[in-house]
C-alpha cells in the first residue's frame, strides 16, 4: 500500500516536472531528486568559493587601480554566489557546516578548473573570458531548472557572470592589442586554459552517469557535450577577433553540421584532477581549511553575541 502511495506521489511529481512547474522546498520530492540536487548545488557552491582563490591571488598584483577594483568586485560576487547556493542546499535539508566539512575533507567535489594555477595577469583575462564563459553556458539553462530556489539563484548569478566574462574578454583584448610580449602572454594563457575550460562541462555524455536522470527531472536542460559544443562554437570567432590561436590542430569548421569539429580532450588528465591530483588541488583545500580555522574567533564571537541577544529577549 505504502509502495503504491509512493508510486502515485512520484507520478504526480513527474507530471509536474513534465508540465514545467517548479518544485519548491515544501513540495514532495523523491529522495534521489533531493540528493541529486544537494550533490550538484553543493559542488557548484564549493566551485564558487574555491574559484575565488586563483583570482584572489591577483588582487594585490592587478596592474592598476581600475583593474584592481573590478577584480575585487568579481571575486566578491563569487563569494555571494557561493552563499546563495549554500542557502539553496539548506532548503533541501542539507546542513551547511557538514556540506563545507565535506569539501574540506576532500569528500565533496568542486570544478576541476580551479585546480590549475594562475601564473600571469593574462590568466585573469583567460579565466574571465573562458571560465566564466563556460560557467554562463552551463548556468543559463539552469535558470530553467525544475527546482525553484536553484533556478532563481541562477538568474542573478548569470547576470553577474556575464559582467565577469566581459571583463575577462576586455583584459584579453587589451593584451592582444598591446606589445608583442603582452600578446604572447595572452596566447600563453589561452594555451593553458583552453582544454581545462572545455573539461568544465564534465565527462562525455556516454560516460556521464547522472545526465540521463538529471535531464528527465529537468535539473539539467542540456547534456555535457551539447554545452561543450556551444562553448566551442561561440568562442572560436572570439579568439579570431582577438587575433589569438586556439591550441587545437584538429579544430575545423564543419560545413555540414554548421559547427566546429574539435580535437580529443585528454580525459585522463580530467579524471586525475577530479580525483585530487591536479596541479593545485592540495593548495586549494589547504587554503580553504586555513580560512575556516582563521575564522573561528569570528564564529565564536557571533555565537556569543546571538546567545546574549536571546537571553536579553527572554528576560
Ligand atoms: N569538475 O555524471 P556527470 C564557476 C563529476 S562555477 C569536477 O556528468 P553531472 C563560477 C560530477 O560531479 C563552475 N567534477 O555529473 C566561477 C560527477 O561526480 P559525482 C561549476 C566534475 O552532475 C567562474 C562525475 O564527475 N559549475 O565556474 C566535473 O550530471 C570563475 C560524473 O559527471 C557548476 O557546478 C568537473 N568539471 O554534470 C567562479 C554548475 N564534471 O558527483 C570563479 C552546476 C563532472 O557523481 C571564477 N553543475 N564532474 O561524485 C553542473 O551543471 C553539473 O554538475 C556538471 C556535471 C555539468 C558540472
Amino acid at each position: 500500500m505504502a509502495e503504491l502511495n509512493i508510486k502515485e506521489l512520484e507520478r504526480r511529481f513527474q507530471e509536474k516536472i513534465d508540465n514545467d512547474q517548479k518544485i519548491e522546498p515544501n513540495d514532495w520530492m523523491p529522495e534521489r531528486y533531493r540528493k541529486t540536487l544537494i550533490r550538484q548545488i553543493s559542488q557548484h557552491a564549493h566551485s564558487e568559493i574555491v574559484g575565488m582563490l586563483p583570482e584572489g591571488n591577483w588582487i594585490t598584483r592587478a596592474p592598476n587601480l581600475r583593474r584592481k577594483a573590478v577584480l575585487l568586485a568579481k571575486v566578491q560576487d563569487e563569494a555571494g554566489h557561493g552563499l546563495y547556493l549554500y542557502s539553496a542546499t539548506e532548503t533541501l535539508g542539507a546542513d551547511r557546516e557538514e556540506t563545507i566539512d565535506d569539501l574540506h575533507s576532500g569528500k565533496a567535489k568542486y570544478s576541476s578548473i580551479f585546480n590549475y594555477p594562475t601564473l600571469t595577469w593574462a590568466d585573469m583575462g583567460a579565466v574571465g573570458w573562458l571560465v566564466d564563459g563556460a560557467a554562463i553556458m552551463n548556468q543559463v539553462p539552469l535558470c530553467r531548472c525544475s527546482y525553484g530556489p536553484y533556478a532563481r539563484a541562477m538568474v542573478r548569478v548569470c547576470k553577474e557572470e556575464s559582467f565577469h566574462q566581459r571583463q575577462g574578454f576586455e583584459i584579453m583584448m587589451t593584451l592582444a592589442k598591446g606589445t608583442p610580449e603582452q600578446k604572447a602572454m595572452a596566447q600563453d594563457a589561452l594555451n593553458r586554459f583552453w582544454w581545462p575550460s572545455l573539461m568544465m562541462f564534465g565527462p562525455p555524455d556516454e560516460d556521464s552517469k547522472h545526465t540521463a536522470q538529471s535531464m528527465a527531472w529537468k535539473i539539467k536542460r542540456s547534456t555535457n557535450d551539447e554545452l561543450r559544443q556551444q562553448m566551442v562554437d561561440i568562442t572560436v570567432p572570439q579568439a579570431e577577433m582577438l587575433g589569438l590561436t586556439i591550441p587545437d590542430k584538429d579544430l575545423k569548421w564543419n560545413e555540414e553540421t554548421k559547427q566546429y569539429d574539435f580535437g580529443e580532450i585528454d580525459w585522463n588528465e580530467f579524471w586525475n584532477v577530479v580525483k585530487g591530483n591536479g596541479p593545485c588541488n592540495k593548495e586549494r583545500l589547504d587554503a580553504r581549511r586555513k580560512a575556516k580555522e582563521n575564522g573561528e574567533w569570528v564564529r565564536e564571537a557571533a555565537n556569543a553575541y546571538a546567545a546574549k541577544q536571546k537571553m536579553k529577549k527572554a528576560s
